[in-house]
């Protein structure tokens, strides 16, 4: 398996995807879904879709089964970049190494096109896997409960409170990066789990799904801390050192760089361990966990 190529098949189909999935810059009002392109287009890891795929290739699924459940998960992680961009949140002008929404619109344009973008996730599951209703009902609980009050929003929401303290405890930061950070992960292998097992009964990802995505999403936040400390913006493609500058509470200020980046390591073993017991040809997945636990932006 060569990693590279595999990757970039993936990125192209999320990107074909994003294309085929999201109304057209020209509809009307234009300047909205201008915006909600804009932010999409500039690109990003993928990380979130490449799961799903990947996933969904894991359960045996040779076809674009589960690229409208790959968009739609791009779509809600966009939006909530637009969101914790705008000036009531992390006030940033740089995402993606672009300005950000509110930077190249306005702020009334970004907080729409973020709205719109969440909403538009749940209409394509719903469109897409219209004729599997049981499958269309779990992708759409499981996206609604990862993006839901009581984790991704939710763990925002015990970020932001924890910036007003002069420091939050370990249990505190470790809520908001299994909120904030792996419940999108944990969502992305568990939709693609659901495509992937949708013609069986019950529609019932693998439980190991779960717990690759808490553990890769602990390792990957840490890590997004440890590059905070560590990269510049350019290769970042957002604002570097903001983290130290506002003197948040992260592991890097908790345990410093180096056992930041040894806690990292061990959730990657983890989330490594865990994909082992699934059956299948794990090594793209093996490679994509390895390559985020080492990845400079
Ligand atoms: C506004 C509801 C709401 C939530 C905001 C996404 C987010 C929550 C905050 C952004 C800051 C941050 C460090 C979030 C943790 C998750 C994370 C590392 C997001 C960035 O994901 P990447 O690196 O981004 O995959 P790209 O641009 O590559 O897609």
């Amino acid at each position: 398996m060569d990693f590279a190529l595999e990757l970039k098949r993936h990125v192209t189909r999320v990107e074909r995807g994003l294309d085929l999935h999201l109304p057209a810059a020209a509809t009307r009002p234009a300047r909205l879904h201008g915006a909600m392109r804009y932010s999409l287009e500039a690109g990003g890891k993928r990380v979130r879709p490449v799961l799903v795929l990947a996933t969904a290739e894991l359960c045996g699924l040779t076809g674009d089964e589960a690229l409208p459940a790959a968009v739609a998960i791009e779509c809600v992680h966009t939006y909530s970049l637009i969101h914790d961009d705008l000036p009531c949140m992390d006030n940033d002008d740089l995402r993606r190494g672009r300005p950000t929404v509110h930077k190249a619109y306005d702020e009334a344009t970004a907080l729409l096109a973020g709205d719109a973008l969440l909403t538009h996730a749940f209409a394509l599951l719903a469109t897409a896997y219209a004729t599997q209703p049981t499958l269309a009902h779990a992708l759409v609980c499981e996206l609604a409960d990862a993006a839901g009050s009581q984790r991704l929003i939710g763990g925002q929401m015990e970020d932001l409170l924890a910036e007003k303290k002069a420091d939050a405890t370990p249990a505190e930061l470790e809520f908001i990066h299994l909120n904030k950070t792996a419940a999108m992960l944990e969502a992305a292998l568990v939709l693609g789990g659901l495509v992937g097992v949708a013609g069986q009964t019950p529609v019932t990802a693998p439980a190991a799904l779960r717990q690759v995505g808490r553990h890769l999403g602990l390792a990957f936040q840490i890590m997004d801390d440890v590059l905070d400390a560590t990269a510049d913006s350019a290769t970042l493609g957002k604002t570097a050192g903001k983290d130290a500058k506002a003197d948040k509470t992260t592991y890097v200020k908790l345990h410093g760089v180096d056992a930041a980046r040894r806690i990292a390591q061990e959730h990657t073993d983890a989330a490594l361990t865990a994909l082992g017991t699934l059956p299948g040809d794990k090594s793209f997945l093996t490679a994509l966990v390895l390559a985020m636990a080492t990845r400079r932006s």
